[in-house]
């Protein structure tokens, strides 16, 4: 296989950062071709600015209080986005909607990892919900950011079981470790010129992922 030109990304997050370090391990480890050309956040006190930092990343906090609405936010946001010229921005526990407008303009190019077995959970406080609705698994999915809030193509999903005995950090703390395995393998895919958004679906090898398996499986199960 021929190798793929170097990727740039932008990751966007609000808070401690801990799928963005998975990031920054997995490119430090060649897992894939690519360069976090910047990591921005909404949220000044962000754990992964600072973690951005210490991987010697260009990090820049743009607070979304200091604008007067989300468009304007969003404009700004989109800016300085495009400065890094990104083939894909990554968005990693960043916690503000985000307008069609500026969601277009990403379209297929910006991915989410979202803490629930999507389609059911899409929003906040899913492992709460999960458990207080008696499921007996929870997950993360990966998924291309189209306008419809957590509702666009799934790329790569990850189950856990709950136990009688989880609360809502321990669960989410067991979802955390898989989130760390998926989010740079669909990254890894990308980056390889494997993944697309195509007809509102995610393909792998042009191929839509639902008829790979790999969604509604556990990632032991997939490759
Ligand atoms: N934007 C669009 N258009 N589509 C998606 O799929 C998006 C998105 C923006 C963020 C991440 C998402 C998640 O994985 C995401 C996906 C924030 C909220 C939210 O309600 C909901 C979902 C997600 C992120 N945010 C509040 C808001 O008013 C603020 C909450 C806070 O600051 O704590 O923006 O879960
Ligand atoms: C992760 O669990 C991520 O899936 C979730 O927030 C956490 C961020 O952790 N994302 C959302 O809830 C998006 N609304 P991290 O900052 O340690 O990566």
């Amino acid at each position: 296989m021929t190798p793929s030109v170097q990727k740039r990304l932008v990751v966007l997050v609000s808070g401690g950062g801990s799928n963005l370090q998975s990031i920054i391990d997995a490119c430090a480890q060649q897992s894939f071709n690519a360069k976090i050309s910047a990591v921005i956040s909404n949220n000044p006190d962000a754990g992964g600015l600072e973690r951005a930092a210490k991987g010697n990343i260009p990090n820049i906090a743009l607070d979304h209080r200091t604008f007067e609405s989300r468009e304007s936010f969003d404009q700004a946001l989109s800016d300085l986005i495009d400065s890094f010229a990104p083939d894909l921005v990554i968005l990693a526990g960043f916690m503000r909607i985000l307008t069609p407008r500026f969601v277009d303009h990403y379209l297929g190019k910006m991915m989410n990892i979202h803490p629930s077995l999507l389609p059911a959970y899409p929003g906040l406080h899913t492992h709460r919900r999960a458990i207080e609705a008696g499921e007996k698994e929870a997950g993360a999915t990966v998924h291309f950011v189209t306008p419809e809030l957590d509702g666009g193509p799934a790329i790569i999903q990850a189950r856990v079981a709950i136990a009688a005995s989880d609360n809502e950090a321990s669960l989410a703390a067991k979802v955390l470790i898989h989130e760390h395995q998926i989010y740079p393998k669909a990254i890894e895919w990308f980056c390889e010129d494997r993944l697309q958004m195509r007809s509102g679906l995610a393909e792998l090898d042009n191929t839509p992922l639902e008829n790979h398996g790999i969604i509604h499986k556990s990632i032991e199960h997939s490759d």
